[in-house]
């Protein structure tokens, strides 16, 4: 490894954390903050696990961001984009051109989706794959000669990425605060039973949540909403996984009022609830579905969005043009990777084994924290999920100061080489499928130890 130019850095003394410090800009981050600690420098993987420059092993139980689906060191990825670098690293879908990875993914992506999905636009990121699918929706309704109708609804604590419609129509308001609110996008109460629940059963509550929108709808006039737009689980805003009762019931208020109904899996999608796509997971066939992350297990940027038999008819036969496209829009080396990574998925039958491995997880967890006063729930659908570290547990109050008990808790998974985020007070989990029944007892006993330091720091404030 000495010949490695990282490597080779390292050991005349270059100081990375310095000049990352000085020149690089990090994503979601106080940067003075940041770089009053020291970033941990990921310098390899493999499986589950990753590998820092002091040595450290750390179990990945966010699969990256929630994308590494098939786990770290997968040769047949690596073969799959030198195969196609070597023989066409590049070329554009513009103009009346394709490449032959781009057909056979739409054609497959199109293939293993739910309902009437047929249809396939690709893009780099979640993001895009989210912007793109905003702006089908109201082209649509533009197309059809009713151009009022172009409100998206969204939910509190929704995520749909940071390009400004994503973070428009998702509901994180500090992103909003900071230019990225725009009108014509509305927020919804999510389905978050244990915060929001009170004495609701979760059934209910479920539909209580669901009459939100219907309520939003007829505020606002079902002639000015083009689409709600929503994860089967919110990922980001804390793995809210709604119950049973939701979304058979917005479908269903979607189709009374004629309005769009967009599912972003972009974390749900390939495997990660237990089914290949969400949608399935709840019982619902959308008109449009965003896609990235588990794509291509984030070996590579990829999304697409899929298109319903409705809207992709309007847009191929009545738009015209469609003024929206990238560059990078079904990259083939992108698309070969996502091709040999939908081959691990189906022939290591992964979002079977993702059901099966998070009932697994989730008993344990259970077996190993429950009784604890700190925690409220844990509460999972295949392999995401989330502990709620609570101040109550017979309550489900919430600390004070939300988020400063998660960013503890964080802090302490990451002293015991466990990875796991906090959303809020909120620890999420995510591990790449692959992950085995030893890895599992691994991640939590590392939970365990952290959850418990964190529980003897706050002592005193739990009932
Ligand atoms: N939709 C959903 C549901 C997402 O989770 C995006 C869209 C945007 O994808 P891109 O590829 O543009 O990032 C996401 C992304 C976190 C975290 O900390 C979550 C995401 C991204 C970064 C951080 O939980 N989700």
């Amino acid at each position: 490894m000495l010949d490695h130019p990282e490597t080779s850095r390292n050991s005349f003394g270059f100081d990375w954390q310095a000049a990352d410090a000085a020149h690089h800009l990090h994503p979601f981050s106080d940067h003075r903050a940041l770089h009053q600690g020291k970033v941990k420098i990921i310098t390899s993987a493999e499986g589950v696990y990753l590998t820092d420059d002091a040595g450290n092993r750390i179990l990945d139980a966010m699969a990256g961001l929630w994308c590494v689906a098939v786990g770290y060191g997968r040769q047949e990825l690596v073969d799959a984009a030198t195969a196609q670098m070597k023989t066409l690293p590049f070329y554009n879908t513009f103009f009346k051109t394709a490449t032959r990875p781009v057909i056979s993914l739409a054609e497959r992506l199109t293939r293993m989706a739910p309902g009437d999905l047929n249809h396939a636009f690709f893009a780099c990121s979640g993001s895009e794959a989210v912007d793109t699918a905003l702006r089908m929706a109201r082209t649509y309704w533009i197309t059809k000669g009713q151009p009022s109708k172009r409100v998206i609804i969204g939910r509190e604590f929704g995520y749909h990425g940071s390009t400004t419609l994503g973070a428009a129509a998702g509901g994180m308001v500090d992103m909003h605060r900071q230019g990225a609110a725009l009108p014509d996008f509305a927020h919804v109460l999510p389905p978050y039973w244990y915060g929001y629940g009170g004495q609701m059963s979760p059934a209910e509550f479920g539909l209580y949540a669901a009459k939100q929108v219907e309520a939003k709808i007829h505020e606002i006039g079902a002639d000015h909403v083009a689409a709600f737009i929503g994860e089967p689980i919110q990922g980001a805003g804390g793995v809210i996984i709604p119950p049973e009762t939701y979304w058979p019931e917005i479908q269903r208020i979607c189709r009374a009022n004629d309005i769009l109904l967009i599912a972003d899996e972009v974390i749900c999608g390939f495997g990660r609830t237990g089914r290949m796509f969400g949608s399935e997971t709840f019982g619902i066939t959308p008109d449009l579905m965003t896609l990235a992350k588990g794509i291509t297990s984030g070996y590579i940027p990829l999304s697409a969005v899929l298109v319903g038999d409705k809207v992709a008819d309007v847009l191929i036969n009545q738009t015209g043009e469609f003024y929206h496209g990238f560059t990078y829009s079904g990259h083939p080396v992108a698309c070969a990777v996502a091709l040999a990574n939908l081959d691990i998925l189906e022939s290591e039958g992964l979002a079977a084994r993702a059901e099966r491995m998070g009932v697994t997880l989730r008993a344990k967890l259970t077996e190993a924290l429950a009784d604890e006063p700190i925690i409220g729930e844990i509460r999972g659908t295949g392999l995401i999920g989330a502990i709620e570290l609570t101040a109550d547990k017979r309550t489900r109050r919430f600390f004070d100061k939300r988020g400063r008990v998660g960013t503890l808790c964080r802090d302490h998974c990451f002293a015991n080489n466990l990875v796991m985020r906090a959303v809020r007070d909120t620890m999420v989990f995510s591990p790449p499928l692959t992950i085995t029944d030893a890895e599992i007892d691994e991640l939590v006993a590392r939970a365990k130890r952290a959850i418990l330091a964190t529980q003897a720091d706050v002592r005193s404030e739990i009932q």
